[in-house]
């Protein structure tokens, strides 16, 4: 007898990660029970992955939180209703304030935050409301050069040339086969393996730089294996290589280039001759000549970076080369041409062919530490944990945390527990006790995706055509959950200030009690959005080419242009090239005890630090192995999960070893923000261990945006034993 069911389907889009990939959600009686793709969607064509395939276990998981939490002072913690945590630290906040001062209450969104519309906009509202500029978003830790690197050379305004008919793309240091990520005129993560087959079917030559033969490098007509961080070494080779043989488009330089800054950087790059860079960068000086070839031959098609190569020594100065690489070569979309992507959300504004700024460095206000200053409407992330440590008048007392995980993400992790210690009030949002929940003092329960009316904020930008995306809650939610907005509304509504977004002050309680609902706070949110939010919500799933953008005409006397010739950059160009190695740039460093380097990567079954608690992803990898060549292996007397200790100028833990033969020898492969919260590694086989810890943010930094060395990190390699583990 077949079991009778109740099954109904629901369409949503899955938030555990940006990409929004469309979901159907099969209900039986208010339960998920299974998450399909949805097979005639025109854009994802039914893709998901693992991990939206959990979104069950998720939800439904017996560990989740569901009421609000307060630490005892005998370190438990209790439920506590949340209306009742709420009005205790809304009075917590308040005293900090009248004490120190505004700028000690911070909040730092993280990934959690940034999946959920409304989040972002509404934590740095309440900042703006109380007068904080503590703001801080993982954004800051996550490739900041791309914010920075066009705002210092300045930006074309109609962006750059379309993938869908791209001829080239040079990807450096990103695998949107794992990731998803949505990389500067690449290919993005929807339906990544189907999209670029077909691509390739029309022609697209691909072009990766990656230590790691990744996913996309076995797709790759060059694979440029490059030591880590020796990226910018390489791409001043590259446009060696196309200025030598004048490949550039000078017709475009003439007319959007600095004047003198084409020569300028011709003198720069002059002695990263190929067989230089070959030798530095550990790649055949005839790949390197083709790769330049191929990308110059184009005729269209961009270079863009990851993570990987944004996260190594001179970061500012790679994306820099990265971004000169598009210039040289005239690689943006130009007048009557229609943007691949474009966004539908974000407010109507211009797309000229043309270039707009440079602006400068960054110029928000200025962090305690490293001169470093905010930009955007935030501070730099990386000097948060000193900004809490550190006595002053206008040190960091207070912090909430919105879908993020500071101990396991922040670079630098034995400041971030430091930090955890030192606040007077941590108040963490998160349906999971993670590391950093393990220091607060409240914890909220967050209604989860499927339970919230959402749009997908970072994805609608890069959705590879105009395509709407929108989806109501199709969960009942139950227990006492808020909406991560809800938090901040909530102690806004206590301290009695305004969250004033883009249309107005979400408004105040109702009558009856009742909040506003999510739809009323994201037509807020996209008040003024291009394209009305209902419109987004009636053509939820489709192609909406009707809004595609079509690049105006530049002004007549538009005077931008171009500063690839940066005196700074130059100047680290130059430092780069009386380096050994990168990893010159950090102090502690030894060529004879750092022989390795290790790099970050992303896991298919995991979300940084999301995963370990849904049994499905679990079961792929209980342990952020550290990969390794198996050359390197042989060579050490070690085998398939043997323990090694891996030791930075820094710190040390404890990996399990992993054959890979796809990584390059003398590099290991790792995933970051796992491991426990205790800063040791003796459960390091079932929870992993934290390559943050191995990171020094006052060591090695990038001086304009602070990012911290969490990439091509020199270390040492030597087999322990298992008893070490517990001594
Ligand atoms: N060494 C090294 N360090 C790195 C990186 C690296 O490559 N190497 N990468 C950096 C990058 S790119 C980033 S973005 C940061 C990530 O930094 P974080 O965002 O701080 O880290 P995550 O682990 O993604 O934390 C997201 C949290 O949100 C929670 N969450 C999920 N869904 C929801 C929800 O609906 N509501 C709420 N309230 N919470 C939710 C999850 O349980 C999780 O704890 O790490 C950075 N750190
Ligand atoms: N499955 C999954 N998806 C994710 C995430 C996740 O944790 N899991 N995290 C999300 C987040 S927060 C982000 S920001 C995006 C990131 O998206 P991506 O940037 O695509 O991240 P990765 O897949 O780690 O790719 C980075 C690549 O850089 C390479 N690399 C490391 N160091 C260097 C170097 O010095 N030089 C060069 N050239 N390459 C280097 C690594 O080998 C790796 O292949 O992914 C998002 N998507
Ligand atoms: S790629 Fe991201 S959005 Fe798509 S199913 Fe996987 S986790 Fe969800
Ligand atoms: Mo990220």
């Amino acid at each position: 007898m077949t079991k009778q069911t109740s099954e109904t389907v629901e369409r949503s889009f899955c938030r555990i990660c940006h990409a929004a990939c469309p979901v159907n959600v099969h209900l039986d009686e208010g339960r998920v029970v299974k998450i399909t793709g949805v097979d005639d969607d025109p854009l994802f064509k039914g893709y998901t992955c693992v991990k939206g395939r959990q979104l069950p276990d998720q939800i439904h998981d017996p560990a989740r939180l569901r009421t609000a939490l307060k630490r005892n002072p005998n370190g438990t913690l209790e439920e506590i209703a949340s209306s009742d945590a709420l009005d205790e630290v809304a009075a917590k906040l308040q005293a900090i304030i009248d004490e120190h001062g505004p700028r000690a209450v911070a909040s730092y969104t993280g990934t959690g935050g940034y999946q959920n519309a409304p989040s972002h906009p509404t934590a740095a509202a309440f900042h703006r409301a109380i007068g904080s500029i503590s703001y801080y978003t993982s954004v800051t830790i996550d490739q900041p050069m791309k914010a920075t690197a066009p705002m210092r050379m300045g930006m074309w305004e109609g962006g750059p040339q379309n993938f869908s008919t791209a001829d080239v793309m040079l990807a450096i240091g990103y695998n949107p086969m794992v990731s998803s990520y949505a990389p500067y005129g690449g290919l993005q993560g929807t339906d990544p393996f189907q999209t670029l087959r077909l691509r390739k079917e029309e022609g697209l030559k691909v072009i990766v730089i990656d230590p790691r033969k990744t996913e996309l490098a076995r797709q790759a007509d060059i694979h440029l294996q490059v030591k880590p961080g020796e990226d910018p070494a390489l791409l001043a080779s590259l446009i060696h290589v196309i200025l030598a043989e004048d490949l550039h488009d000078a017709e475009f330089c003439d007319r959007w280039v600095e004047p003198g800054h084409l020569d300028e950087l011709r003198a720069a790059v002059d002695d990263f001759t190929p067989a230089y860079a070959a030798e530095r960068c550990g790649v055949d000086a005839d790949d390197i000549v083709a790769a330049a070839r191929m990308f110059a031959a184009g005729p269209t098609g961009a270079s863009g970076s990851g993570t990987g190569p944004s996260m190594s020594p001179h970061a500012s100065l790679m994306e820099h080369l990265s971004l000169s690489l598009n210039v040289l070569c005239g690689r943006f979309l130009r007048e009557g041409e229609q943007m691949d992507s474009g966004g539908l959300l974000p407010p109507a504004a211009p797309k000229r062919a043309q270039v707009i700024g440079p602006f400068g460095n960054p110029k928000g206000p200025q962090s305690r530490f490293r001169e470093l200053h905010g930009y955007n409407g935030e501070m730099p992330c990386a000097t948060l944990a000193q900004e809490i440590i550190t006595p002053g008048p206008e040190q960091v007392r207070a912090l909430i945390v919105n879908g993020g995980n500071p101990v396991a993400a922040w670079p630098d992790q034995t400041k971030s527990l430091e930090a955890m210690e030192a606040l007077e009030l941590l108040i963490v949002i998160d349906h999971r006790m993670t590391q950093t929940a393990d220091f607060a003092d409240y914890v909220f329960a967050p209604r989860l995706s499927l339970e919230r009316a959402d749009v997908p904020p970072f994805m609608d930008r890069w959705f590879r055509q105009p395509y709407a995306c929108y989806t109501p809650a199709v969960v009942e939610p139950e227990g006492d959950l808020l909406n991560d907005w809800e938090v901040y509304w909530e102690i806004a509504e206590r301290l009695g200030v305004d969250i004033t977004l883009a249309g107005g002050p979400i408004p105040h309680r109702n009558a009856d009690g009742s909040r506003p609902t999510d739809d009323e706070v994201l037509d807020l949110v996209y008040a003024k959005s291009r394209v009305p939010l209902d419109e987004v919500r009636a053509k939820n799933g489709t192609l909406v080419p009707e809004h595609a953008i079509t690049i105006a005409p530049a002004d007549p006397d538009a005077s931008g242009r171009f500063q690839i010739a940066l005196s700074d950059h130059m100047e680290e160009l130059a430092d780069v090239r009386n380096e050994t190695t990168s990893a010159e740039v950090m102090r502690g460093f030894d060529p004879d005890v750092h022989t390795f380097r290790l790099i970050s990567r992303r896991l298919k079954s995991h979300l940084n630090s999301l995963g370990r608690e849904l049994p499905g992803l679990q079961r792929k990898n209980s342990t952020n192995y550290a990969y390794m060549n198996p050359a390197d292996m042989d060579e050490l007397g070690i085998v398939d999960d043997d323990l090694v200790k891996i030791a930075s100028p820094h710190a040390e833990l404890v990996g399990v070893v992993k054959a890979a033969p796809d990584v390059r020898r003398s590099v290991i492969s790792m995933a970051h923000s796992w491991g426990s919260s205790t800063g040791t590694d003796e459960k390091v086989r079932d929870i992993g261990s934290p390559t943050n810890r191995l990171i020094d943010v006052e060591n090695g930094y990038c001086t304009i945006t602070g990012q911290a060395i969490q990439s091509a990190i020199p270390v040492s390699v030597e087999p322990i034993s298992e008893s070490a583990l517990v001594g």
